[in-house]
Order: structure tokens, then C-alpha cells, then sequence
């Protein structure tokens, strides 16, 4: 057989300069981002044929042809080719390193001058640094051949000085999409191919900086710090802050510094200067080890409060705009996230500068994933095999002379999911020699052999708990069994947040708050990768796997964020904000006992305020004293009593507290003010509000049954009018449109609920009616609910009363037969006029809340419209439910013309549920997209929960823990409904 040609070699490439760190300096540098040209040819032959004419590098070549890209840029994401998502599964035959002739390449061609301040080629020379080119390139400068690199998410150098000319060098890059590396890089997400990382070119003066790397050390026992900066060739640094002035690179200094923590992020700013370069040094003093079993930064013990960061834009893909780099770290440090895993590749360099600045723990992930082997029995696994150690080895130098500066980086790790074998021994060893003061992270191989700390992904809370108590399952052999026992605890991935979801998350957390050796870890992940398109008729919406037509996808697997695309927050990550405050509150009003729970900051830097809200509304507020606890410290701290104003509204309503810690001062990532944590307390409980007397009584009306506002349909008992309002229902309701955490077929089989609910039939429940009947207080009707072919059922009562003025439905659910399912939801349905789009409610909110993913909801009067509860989960779900609901009112939406009354009350005995849609449970579950989801032009969907099942994560990881299950079980609940009064007509 013929030598492989070069895309399908195993070797990283060739003609590659040694990889170094990547650092600001005062040499020149020209960016070459902008329009160039492109040409897309479907295989490797058809653009190498295009060569036979006229080389595409030559000067001269005629490109007028060809179409204008956008570098950086993937070319499926501007209109040239398609787009392709799949999970683990390789989307071409398992045949390494050979890739299939279909193999899309572009050709990119850039013709540029030199600023007319370039310097001249004797003061030195010049390389040209791509840093991300997916999968595989070959490079041209003026018409002579740089050479080949794959590693797609890592930066490669080519000498470029001899090549360059003053005026119309002709930059040519041949991209293809497959190459031996795309086995390597199997990470779940978008294959996209193209140049979709910053290309520049470099002035390097003679006499330069080639290398240097930042040894910045911090001693918790003195403060002091000791800083070394081992540079190539050599130089002189300089810290005005610190007083280090002119030292010698490779020598050391120690001085009293203040650390850099993610809490605190401390920089000091320096130069490394030799005679003719200056290179801009940002330093962060900080000492990462493992001792004692924890992982501790400067001598303490952290808490990775984490996400996995995939690099993603719904526009332009991985191709991710530097605004758009600090927007993710902005809504991270607001929503209290301290640690980012840039799963599963390093991320773009400037996104590192920002973690330094802002203050994230870094676990920088290589660019190594090898999946799709585990398909087929892991034989020929790359990582397993010598012919590739040297892809895997310089692969994991590129990655680690690129970012060994960054002192937001604490942990290396190896890659993702790449199974185990001898390569991830030796690339783990030339990391250690390389970088011995950064701990090692990877999570594939249970061994831990070549790690040092002990990592899972999607580990259930009670496996957790072992963990956390050293008692976890052993393994086979001892010697490793006592090393991974001794080792630190992160999931490095947990809690899937895909759709709906995650539920959970405080059970995780509070194990992290328990044993110390659960040092916390990383919810997967940050964002959906959903990709923005349009209807025909203009509506815009967020694909996934299987709408460019892919022959083997995985859905909407590639949506499983705690933003949606556009990076809209998910109530997934309010939960998670709420779940992970740094400050922690207990005690009741009597006396709240705040924790701070912060590693390395003290309270100094939050000013707490109190609120008394009586039935939502706030009669009084004020500073609270805290004092400026300590990490760990705690102090109990009084509320009330009640202030006197608030006294005498009390009887109105129920009370709470509000305790809510702020920024007491602007930082870098929000404005002073921005509410951190948070906490509230019961002051006094609802007032008992008078049982509804039921003094209305019913009389028959024709087909009618009148009680009080209500009119019946005398034959099924089903409201059809309250006041002047049409309604329809209401009646028993359980099913809800699976989430992606009820649906996944992934999930084990007893949490493959929607797959079980359907089998059952809890989507298509009939009511049987048994009996409307008129009693001496109102009305009577007893119905069977239930699917065909089951011999299960729901035995439900409505019973009706009224004062004359409001209705009260008392409902009672009696589960017949053996229900081996939980229920999805347990309420009642029923539907208003499409003209009540405003809905006010007193209860919990703002945002949707879940049975165990509840805890950013407070208790509150709130105002939404219908359209504005939907949350817009990529592809449709049960959404939008409003928990803890004392009552809501549903009126016009300014402009809605309502003819007959003013709109709906509904109040809770004592709480319930609300969800108000425009369409169906059955059209939400049927939608694939949010643009299938059509508007009733007549009526608004209302469904009032007594409970729901709550979410799981079982679309990858654990289903919903026991306590929030919803089992059949008799059950007794009741609801008020009014109709409020209309606006008179005027004059
Ligand atoms: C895990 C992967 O590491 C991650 O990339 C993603 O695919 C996630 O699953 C699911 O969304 S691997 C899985 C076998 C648990």
C-alpha cells in the first residue's frame, strides 16, 4: 500500500516551530482576520485537481472566482457545505488513520502587505500563528510551503521571515475537515471544520523573547511570594509594584505579596525586557498542590463551584467573538460560578487572559477525545497505541507551553473520555516534568494511575457519599485502590442540564458542604450548542443534530446548557446561583446564623440588607450588621421584631424576611448592588382565610347546571362559563411533555420515564363520567380517569361549592391498580380566553420552579404575561411552572379587549402550581422546534398543579432522587375561582 498522504499520517505535522507561551510584548503584529478568499472542494482529489492548472499559492493565481469567507470562520456556518453534529459516534467508517474521500476541503487565500512600519527583515524575522484550524492544514507563504499541522484547537508557529516580502505576500491555506486527528478529536459537539481562530503574524526581533515561563509561588505560612521568570534567551524583569526592579530572568526574588485566588484575583502587572523586545508579564502568586488527601490552593482547601465551558456561538460556532468570551465570565462570576473545565480542548487564548482578570478556577482540558471507540469495544483506541504517542505528546505540549502562565490554570488534564492506555501515561509524564506545580485531571481511567485527583462524571448522590467518606467500591487492585483513596474528590462533570433541568443540584451540594474531600465540580454544561436559523416566513429558531440532513446524529443531545443559545440564562442556572452562594443562611427569623462560604475572601466585600414583606409587598427595609466573617466563620445575627408599620398589615397577609447579601463596591464583573445570596424566612404565617360558605345552590338551567358564577355542562359536569368568561374544564390533568430529562433513551431503563408514561398511556387519559349530580350545597361529579388497555385508574370527584360570589372545586384523586410509575403531574387543566395574557400571582417566582430545582424561586408577588412564562427550551418541554402559587389573577394584557368581566382569580387551599401556555401540553409535546409552537388564537392553556414529578438528570446521569418523586396516591386538593370585575363603561 502507498504511504498514507499527510492529512492521514498519525504524526502532529510538519514544519512546526517549537511550541512556546503565548504573551503581549511590544514587537509588532499583524492581525489577518477579515475577508479572504474560498474555495470548497468535496474531496481531497477535486481541490488538488483545481492545482494541476495553476497552484492556488502561487502570486498571480487568479481567485476571482472563488467566494469571500470570513477568517476566523467555520465555512458550514457561511453557507458553504453543512453543519454536522454527533455525539461519541465517529460520523465515518472506524478505519485508522484513514479518513473517507469525502472529504470536504477549503481553500483559503489571503493577499496582504506589510504596515508601512513593519521593520526591516534585518532586525529579525517573522512567524505566522494560527491558533485554531479544525482538523487539518497545510500552509503556503508566497508560493513556498510552510508545512502541515493538525490539533485543531491548539496554535501552531511557522517561520514566515524569510518568505515575507513588503507588499502581496500570498498567504494559502488548505483546510480539510477529516484528517488522522479528527480520531482524535471526538468531542461531543458540531463538527466544523475551517480556520475558526485568530491568524497573525508576529514580528520577532533579534535578540527577543522566544519563550518564558512565570514561576509565581505563594507561601500561606509567611505571605510572602517567590517569583522566577525563566525566559529564552534571558532578560530583565521588572514589577514596579513590587519593587523588583531589573532582575535577571532565572533568578528569584521573594517579597510580601497579596495571593491570587478566583476570589481575589490579584495581578501584578511586570515586564520581561531584553534589549529588544519588552514583553508584558501579568502575575498571579498562587501554590496548587495536593496535601492530605484535598486539593488545596495556597494552603486551603477549595470548593469548585464549576461548569464546562464549550466554546459556542449560535452564529458563528466555535469561532467565538472576544465580547462574547467575556460575556460568559461576566454571567459566570454573577451566577457564582468560580471554576470553569474547558471541555474538552483548550479554549481561545484571550479567554484565559479573562479567567486571570476576573477570577475562575481553570481545569484546561487537552485537546484529546477518542469516544467513538468505545462503540466499537475500544480496539485501536489511539490512546493505546505507540504509533500515536507522538500526536499525543505534542498535543499536550502545545496545550502546556501555551497557557503555563496563566495562574487561573490549576489543573492540567489529559482529555475526555478517551477510555485508558500507555499514551496517557506519557503524555501525563511530560506534563509533570515539564509543569511539576499543577496537579493532573482525567477523568477516563478509574485506576487514577496517572492522576491526581479522583474524578467522575454523573456519580448519584449516594455514590457521592461513599466517595466522600473513603468507603467507595474498591478496586481490583490494592495498591492503586489505597492511592485513588487518598486522593481528592471533583465530578468533573455532573448534574446534566440539558432542556428542563438540572434537578438536584442542592443534594449534590450539600455532599460538597459535608465531606471535604468533595471538592465540588462542574455542571455539564454552560450552553446549548444550538445553532440560530429561520423559518421560511422569517421566525428564528435553534437547530440541532439531524437538521442539516446528517445521516447518523444525536438530536438535541448537542442542547444540554445552563444558557440557551443566545445566551439567554436557564432557570437551570438560577438554580445553580442559588444552590452555590458563598454565603450560607440558617436559624429561622428568630435568629439567622450567615456562614460565609468563601475559600480565601472575607465578608468585607458584601453589604447585607433586610426586607419585611407582608403578602408580598415590602413595608420595610434596611442595612443588616454583619460582621466581616472570616472563610468558614459564621455569627448569628437578629431580625425584627417586625417594624411597626409592617404591624399593622400584618393581618393582610403572610410575612417573610428577605436577607440578601450585595457587592458592597463596582468590581470588575458587576456593579455594586448586584445581589449574590440571599435567604427568607417565614415571619408570620397566612392568616387563615374563611372557608368559601357554600350558600349558592344549584338548580338546572336546560343543558345547563348553574351554581353560583359557574355555568356546567349538565352531561359531562365540565365548567363552561364563570361570570361572563368562557372556560372549558377544568379537569384531572397528569400528563406534562416529557423533558429531556424524563425522555432520554440514554437513561436507564427505570428513568426512561416518557418511554414508560406512554407505554402506560398517561398521554391519552379518557374521562369517563360516572355521575353529575346536584346536591343541597352545589355540585357533584365522579369520573373515571384512564388509559385504554390498562386496567389501571383514577377515580376523581369534583365537588362544588360557591358563596354566590366565587366557585370552589375540592378535587379528589383515588389511584385504582398498581401504579408502577410515578406520576408526571397531578392537577387539573382547563382553558380561558386567549385575551387573559397578563398574569399577576403572589407566590413563588419570578422564575420556574421545579420540586428539586426550587431553590431560586422566592416568595413574592410577581407580574409575567403568558407569553413571558414560556421558557424557550430548544426543542419544546414542560416549562414555565410557577410553584408555591397563593393566587393569581389573569386580566387583559394592555389593549386585550375583554367584553364581560375584568378576568380570573384563582387562589390556592392553600398553594398550588401555574402554568399558562398558548398552546396544548399535547402541540408542546409534539413540537420539535420552538416555531412549530402556533399560537391558539381563542384560548389560553392554564394547568394547576397539586404537584409534579420533579426533573432528574437523567438524560445523562441520575433520575429524580426519592423524595422528589411523585407516587399515585389518594389525594385531596382544592382551588377557589373568581372573576373580577370589569372596567365600567365609561359615561
Ligand atoms: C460525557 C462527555 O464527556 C461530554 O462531552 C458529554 O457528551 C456528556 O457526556 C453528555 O452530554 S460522556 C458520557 C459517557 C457520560
Amino acid at each position: 500500500m502507498p504511504s498514507l498522504p499527510y492529512y492521514e499520517q498519525r504524526s502532529p505535522g510538519s514544519g512546526a516551530l517549537p511550541p512556546r507561551a503565548a504573551f503581549a510584548s511590544s514587537a509588532p503584529r499583524l492581525d489577518l482576520g477579515g475577508r479572504w478568499r474560498f474555495r470548497l472542494s468535496p474531496t481531497v482529489a477535486a481541490a488538488e485537481a483545481h492545482d494541476g492548472q495553476a497552484h492556488f499559492a502561487a502570486d498571480g493565481y487568479d481567485d476571482t472566482g472563488w467566494a469571500d469567507l470570513t477568517v476566523p470562520g467555520h465555512w458550514p456556518l457561511q453557507g458553504h457545505g453543512s453543519p454536522a453534529y454527533t455525539n461519541h459516534r465517529y460520523p465515518f467508517p472506524v478505519d485508522p488513520p484513514r479518513v473517507p474521500t469525502e472529504n470536504p476541503t477549503g481553500d483559503h487565500r489571503l493577499v496582504f502587505d506589510l504596515p508601512a512600519d513593519w521593520p526591516d527583515s534585518d532586525s529579525g524575522g517573522a512567524v505566522l500563528r494560527l491558533e485554531g484550524v479544525d482538523s487539518c492544514c497545510r500552509v503556503w507563504l508566497g508560493g513556498t510551503e510552510l508545512g502541515v499541522s493538525r490539533g485543531s484547537r491548539l496554535p501552531v508557529e511557522f517561520d514566515a521571515g524569510p518568505l515575507l516580502r513588503r507588499t502581496r505576500n500570498v498567504l494559502a491555506v488548505r483546510v480539510h475537515q477529516w484528517s488522522s486527528g479528527s480520531y482524535l478529536e471526538d468531542q461531543d459537539m458540531w463538527w466544523l471544520p475551517g480556520i475558526f481562530r485568530d491568524v497573525t503574524l508576529l514580528h520577532r526581533p533579534a535578540g527577543g523573547v522566544r519563550d518564558l515561563s512565570v514561576h509565581a509561588g505563594y507561601d500561606h505560612r509567611t505571605g510572602l511570594g517567590t517569583l522566577r521568570v525563566d525566559a529564552d534567551p534571558g532578560g530583565r524583569v521588572t514589577v514596579p509594584e513590587l519593587g523588583v526592579a531589573d532582575l535577571p530572568a532565572g533568578q528569584a526574588t521573594t517579597v510580601p505579596v497579596q495571593p491570587w485566588t478566583a476570589e481575589t484575583p490579584r495581578l501584578y502587572a511586570g515586564t520581561l525586557a531584553t534589549g529588544a523586545e519588552r514583553v508584558e508579564l501579568r502575575i498571579g502568586f498562587r501554590t496548587v498542590a495536593v496535601a492530605d488527601g484535598l486539593l488545596t490552593v495556597n494552603g486551603r482547601r477549595i470548593l469548585l463551584r464549576g461548569v464546562n465551558r464549550h466554546e459556542w456561538h449560535p452564529d458563528h460556532g466555535r469561532a467565538v467573538p472576544y465580547a462574547t468570551m467575556r460575556d460568559d465570565l461576566l454571567l459566570m462570576k454573577r451566577h457564582n460560578v468560580n471554576a470553569v473545565r474547558t471541555s474538552h480542548y483548550p479554549p481561545h487564548p484571550a479567554f484565559l487572559d479573562l479567567c486571570d482578570e476576573l477570577g475562575l478556577w481553570v481545569v484546561d482540558e487537552c485537546d484529546l477525545e477518542t469516544h467513538g471507540f468505545a462503540d466499537t469495544g475500544w480496539r485501536g483506541n489511539p490512546v493505546d497505541d505507540p504509533r500515536w504517542t507522538p500526536a499525543l505528546l505534542d498535543r499536550a505540549a502545545r496545550m502546556v507551553e501555551r497557557d503555563k502562565n496563566h495562574p487561573s490554570v490549576i489543573l492540567w488534564s489529559l482529555g475526555n473520555e478517551c477510555g485508558t492506555g500507555r499514551g496517557l501515561g506519557e503524555a501525563a509524564d511530560h506534563i509533570r516534568a515539564r509543569d511539576p506545580g499543577r496537579p493532573i485531571h482525567y477523568e477516563g481511567d478509574p485506576s487514577c494511575r496517572h492522576t491526581d485527583v479522583y474524578s467522575r462524571m454523573y456519580a448519584s448522590p449516594e455514590e457521592v457519599r461513599r466517595i466522600g467518606e473513603r468507603t467507595e467500591e474498591p478496586l481490583d487492585d490494592p495498591r492503586l485502590d489505597a492511592r485513588r483513596r487518598a486522593l481528592p474528590f471533583v465530578l468533573c462533570e455532573y448534574a446534566h442540564a440539558m432542556g428542563n433541568g438540572p434537578g438536584g443540584l442542592a443534594d449534590y451540594q450539600r455532599l460538597f458542604e459535608t465531606y471535604e474531600r468533595c471538592q465540588g465540580g462542574f455542571v455539564w454544561e454552560w450552553i446549548d450548542h444550538g445553532i440560530r436559523q429561520r423559518t421560511p416566513d422569517g421566525r428564528e429558531f435553534f437547530a440541532y443534530g439531524g437538521d442539516f440532513g446528517e445521516e447518523l446524529h444525536d438530536g438535541n443531545f448537542v442542547c444540554d446548557g445552563l444558557l440557551l443559545p443566545d445566551r439567554t440564562p436557564s432557570p437551570g442556572l438560577a438554580e445553580f446561583k442559588a444552590v452555590v452562594q458563598p454565603v450560607r443562611f440558617g436559624g429561622d427569623a428568630g435568629g439567622v446564623r450567615i456562614t460565609n462560604g468563601h475559600d480565601f475572601a472575607d465578608l468585607g466585600l458584601l453589604a447585607f440588607r433586610w426586607s419585611y414583606q407582608v403578602a408580598g409587598e415590602t413595608v420595610a427595609e434596611g442595612p443588616l450588621a454583619v460582621p466581616p466573617l472570616a472563610p468558614g466563620g459564621s455569627a448569628e445575627v437578629k431580625l425584627g421584631p417586625p417594624p411597626p408599620g409592617a404591624l399593622r398589615k400584618a393581618p393582610e397577609g403572610e410575612a417573610w424576611w428577605t436577607v440578601s447579601a450585595v457587592l458592597a463596591a463596582d468590581t470588575a464583573w458587576a456593579e455594586a448592588g448586584h445581589e449574590v445570596a440571599w435567604a427568607q424566612f417565614a415571619a408570620s404565617p397566612a392568616p387563615a382565610r374563611p372557608p368559601l360558605r357554600p350558600t349558592a345552590t344549584p338548580r338546572r338551567d336546560g343543558a345547563a347546571l348553574r351554581l353560583g358564577p359557574g355555568t356546567f355542562d349538565a352531561a359531562d359536569g365540565l365548567l363552561t362559563a364563570l361570570g361572563g368568561l368562557p372556560v372549558q374544564g377544568p379537569r384531572l390533568d397528569v400528563w406534562r411533555a416529557p423533558t429531556d430529562n424524563d425522555a432520554m433513551v440514554l437513561a436507564r431503563p427505570e428513568d426512561r420515564l416518557a418511554e414508560r408514561w406512554h407505554r402506560l398511556g398517561l398521554h391519552r387519559m379518557r374521562h369517563r363520567i360516572d355521575e353529575v349530580r346536584l346536591v343541597e350545597t352545589g355540585l357533584l361529579v365522579r369520573t373515571r380517569v384512564a388509559p385504554a388497555a390498562a386496567d389501571l385508574g383514577l377515580r376523581t370527584a369534583y365537588g362544588w361549592t360557591s358563596d354566590g360570589v366565587r366557585l370552589r372545586l375540592a378535587v379528589e384523586v383515588e389511584p385504582e391498580g398498581d401504579w408502577p410509575v410515578p406520576l408526571p403531574r397531578l392537577g387539573v387543566r382547563l382553558a380561558v380566553p386567549a385575551a387573559l395574557g397578563r398574569v399577576r400571582w403572589f407566590g413563588g417566582g419570578p422564575g420556574e420552579a421545579y420540586p428539586d430545582s426550587s431553590r431560586a424561586s422566592r416568595i413574592g408577588r410577581w407580574e409575567s404575561t403568558v407569553d413571558g412564562l414560556q421558557t424557550p427550551y430548544v426543542r419544546p418541554q414542560e416549562n414555565g411552572s410557577r410553584a408555591g402559587v397563593r393566587y393569581a389573577l389573569l386580566t387583559g394584557e394592555a389593549g386585550g379587549g375583554l367584553r364581560n368581566s375584568g378576568g380570573l382569580r384563582i387562589e390556592g387551599e392553600p398553594e398550588f402550581a401555574l402554568t399558562a401556555r398558548r398552546w396544548t401540553t399535547e402541540q408542546l409535546a409534539a413540537a420539535r422546534h420552538t416555531t412549530d409552537l402556533l399560537p391558539d388564537p381563542d384560548w389560553i392553556h392554564l394547568t394547576l398543579d397539586h404537584a409534579q414529578h420533579g426533573l432528574g438528570s437523567a438524560s445523562c446521569g441520575p433520575g429524580v432522587l426519592p423524595a422528589y418523586r411523585l407516587q399515585a396516591a389518594p389525594t385531596r386538593f382544592s382551588l377557589v375561582f373568581g372573576v373580577l370585575p370589569g372596567r365600567q363603561p365609561q359615561g
